[in-house]
């Protein structure tokens, strides 16, 4: 049974990745923060369910499309908003932007633009942590795309053979940029994969925190029992396109809008009522909370000071801000 605390504590982290989210399409849209970005909403409940199924000490290993996962492992919105915006309060001093961010001390090893460029890291960290017996687990989110890369199938071979703590989950989201999976893959069911290297492999409802979160800490129990790695596919969707770019050109109105009605805000929203959890008026309390999380997060970055350009080659060898 899950506390009724955390599930209000999850419904809020995914009410704030949302808020960012949209925050940063105005703020992109405007012209306020430059360049581009991938943005994750929709996927909310795979990112928090997943993440709550693990210890706070454990691991996350993030992609392109990172935001959600850093803040649901505990980022700072407001860093997270300033590196974005390219000041000097930023995770990475300004310099790195959206797809290169880490936070060591909470456990998030990073975004990476590279696709599926942290799959074979997630499985050093996931060796690492059983040669020194931590006990701690290594979750390793990768989209559908990155499952065609070469690294993917090295990786989940190597934690296969070696029984690594490590949990690989795949956000389907049904396109890599707008290449659909039925057409990217003579197998688009992602959790079959697993049977080519002796895994378990399971495909799950993406928008469902509750389906997520069990399957997650089902794979986390035996990642700590020394049983090796597990394949989850969440079946998932983003609202937004690929990237700012991107018009969308290549879904339908109708698909967009069957999406839609499964929201994961609003599944977890519907089954919090319906369990008690949560009242109309905590509802909106709750929401209430989330803006000002992000507004705050916009007051920081904004007001921020811009790095320093004596502080250039610094971050070459360290970061300090
Ligand atoms: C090695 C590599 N190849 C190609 C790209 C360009 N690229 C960026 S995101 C992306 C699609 C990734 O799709 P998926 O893994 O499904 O993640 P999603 O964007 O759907 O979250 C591609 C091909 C890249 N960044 N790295
Ligand atoms: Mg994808």
């Amino acid at each position: 049974m899950i506390p009724e605390a955390e599930l209000r504590r999850d419904y809020r982290t995914m009410l704030v990745i949302r808020r960012f989210e949209e925050t940063l399409n105005d703020l992109y849209g405007t012209g306020v923060i430059r360049g581009t970005s991938h943005f994750c909403a929709g996927q909310e409940a795979t990112e928090v369910g997943a993440i709550a199924a693990l210890r706070p000490d454990d691991l996350v290993t993030s992609t392109h499309r990172g935001h959600g996962h850093f803040i649901a492992k505990g980022g700072d919105p407001k860093r997270i908003m300033a590196e974005l915006w390219g000041k000097a309060t930023g995770y990475a001093c300004g310099r790195g932007g959206s797809q290169h961010m880490a936070d060591l001390a909470i456990g998030f090893l990073g975004s990476n633009g590279i696709t599926g460029g942290m799959i074979p890291v997630a499985t050093g960290a996931a060796l690492s942590q059983q040669m020194l017996g931590t006990g701690r687990v290594v979750l390793c989110f990768f989209g559908d795309g990155a499952t065609g890369q070469g690294a993917f199938h090295e990786a989940v071979n190597m934690g296969a053979i070696w029984k690594l703590p490590v949990i690989y989950l795949c956000e389907n989201n049904l396109y890599a940029m707008s290449t659909p999976v039925t057409q990217a893959f003579g197998e688009p069911d992602v959790a079959k994969r697993a049977v080519a290297y002796g895994l378990p492999g399971e495909r799950v409802d993406g928008q469902d925190y509750f389906a997520v979160r069990a399957a997650v800490e089902q794979a986390a129990d035996r990642a700590r029992a020394g049983e090796g790695p597990t394949l989850i596919e969440a079946l998932t969707y983003r609202i937004f396109g690929h990237s700012k770019s991107d018009e969308r050109a290549y879904r339908t109105n109708e698909e967009e809008t069957a999406w839609a009605e499964r929201d994961a805000i609003k599944l977890m929203r519907e089954a919090l009522l319906a369990r008690g959890v949560l009242t109309e008026e905590s509802d909106a309390q709750i929401r209430q909370q989330a803006q000002q999380t992000v507004e705050e997060a916009v007051t920081f970055a904004r007001e921020s000071p811009e790095p320093n350009p004596d502080t250039l080659c610094r971050g070459l060898l360290s970061c300090e801000p």
